[in-house]
């Protein structure tokens, strides 16, 4: 049997021969291919079309009516899929990071990126724009958001023949609130449970250790005003991570005696805030890896910066390596740290007249190439 296309817009799993088929020029929808057609191809069977072979797939569980038409990209039945699930508490940093990363892997010798979708071009062009030209925070997620980022990605120095190496990869950022209260929205647990990838982006500003060594300028210009203002409590990490663990768990039969054994990113963000004070515990991670932009990835480096940040973590926060190593497969489990901006805001509304990202491609890359997509050194 054919594999199960992810439909990206209700994250249903659907058997390729159910899809349902859209003709442009007419708007037809045909929902019961029969075996004939299938072997054929499916053609409009609108009198006077001379749309021939239709080749639009829609989803058969989202489809609603002609004037609701949600496509599925002839890449999710083409190429391999990666879905990625980028999860972090509400100001974690994780909208800018995703952002940041994607156009620091464009121009990344020998990978080519290529938006999918006219959504996924515009969100991204908007957030780019607020960082890059109006040097501007781009506004918090909203609750509930669970668009996706689809991109095509090529690995020019992959090529087989007149092959390139291509994967699509189909990213989801939600909003921090999101991750908690996952019970009342079925579509976010599917999204985490359908990932086979997932980076939890953490913001070091949530351990009491680390917030106290900031002056209130710091505090202020790297969180949304109102977390700053207010004395209130933050959704944690903790009790994220151990959300989505027990709703991998729930979906996919896996007993609390067992390891969930997946590949995690887990991202310490806003990490310019720390490498005055912790030059001497994190003497690798305040330096930028030269291997990162040449399009492969060096596993030492990672390895290095991996014991860094645990141990650097530890000091601050052991129960979140406990809780953590509890529920995910150590070895396949890594930590980074990143900077998004490189150097923090400027004040609450505006940015560093430059922006320079520090290894934020560091996770994407050791997923990348444990995937098979990079080759590393
Ligand atoms: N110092 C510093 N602050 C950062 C960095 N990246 C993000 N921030 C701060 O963190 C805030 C939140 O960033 P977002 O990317 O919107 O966080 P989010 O995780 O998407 O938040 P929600 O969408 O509300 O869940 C930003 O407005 C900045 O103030 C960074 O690299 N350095
Ligand atoms: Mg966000
Ligand atoms: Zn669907
Ligand atoms: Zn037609």
């Amino acid at each position: 049997m054919a594999k199960k296309i992810l439909c990206p817009d209700c994250i249903n799993r659907v058997d390729p021969q159910k899809l349902y088929y859209y003709c442009r020029s007419f708007g037809e929808v045909i929902e019961a291919i029969t075996t004939k057609e299938k072997k054929n191809g499916v053609k409009c069977r609108t009198d006077g079309c001379n749309n021939a072979h239709i080749i639009l797939q829609i989803c058969p569980y989202c489809y609603k009516n002609e004037n609701d038409i949600n496509i599925i990209p002839n890449e999710f039945i083409d190429c391999d899929t990666i879905n990625l699930n980028l999860i972090g508490g509400n100001c974690s940093g994780s909208t800018n990071y995703l952002h940041i990363m994607l156009n620091e892997l464009s121009i990344m010798n020998g990978i080519v990126t290529t938006p999918i979708t006219a959504q996924t071009k515009e969100t991204h062009n908007t957030i780019y724009e607020d960082i890059y030209i109006n040097h501007e925070k781009p506004p918090p997620t909203v609750c509930g958001y669970t668009e996706s980022s689809i991109w095509k990605l090529k690995n020019i120095n992959k090529k087989k023949g007149n092959k390139v190496f291509t994967k699509l990869f189909n990213i989801y950022n939600g909003a921090g609130e999101d991750y908690c209260d996952m019970i009342i929205n079925p579509q976010i647990e599917r999204i985490i449970t359908e990932s086979n990838l997932i980076i939890f982006v953490i913001d070091p500003l949530e351990f009491d250790g680390l917030r106290n060594s900031l002056n209130d300028d710091d505090y202020q210009t790297s969180t949304f005003d109102q977390y700053a203002q207010s004395s209130k409590i933050r959704f944690n990490s903790l009790n994220i991570i151990s959300n989505v663990a027990d709703c991998i768990r729930v979906h996919r039969g896996i007993n609390n005696y067992k390891t969930i054994d997946m590949l995690v990113a887990v991202v310490f963000s806003k990490m310019d805030l720390f490498f005055d004070k912790f030059k001497v515990d994190l003497p690798n991670v305040s330096q930028i890896n030269p291997h990162n932009r040449l399009g492969h990835f060096d596993s030492k480096d990672c390895e290095i910066v991996n014991k860094e940040m645990r141990a650097w973590i530890n000091n601050f926060a052991p129960s979140f390596i406990t809780l953590l190593d509890a529920n995910f497969n150590a070895k396949k489990c890594k930590f980074f740290g990143i900077s998004s901006y490189g150097s923090p805001p400027k004040s609450e509304i505006e940015l560093p007249n430059e922006i320079l990202p520090h290894r934020v491609l560091d996770p994407i890359l050791w997923l990348l190439a444990e995937k098979g997509f990079i080759d590393k050194i």
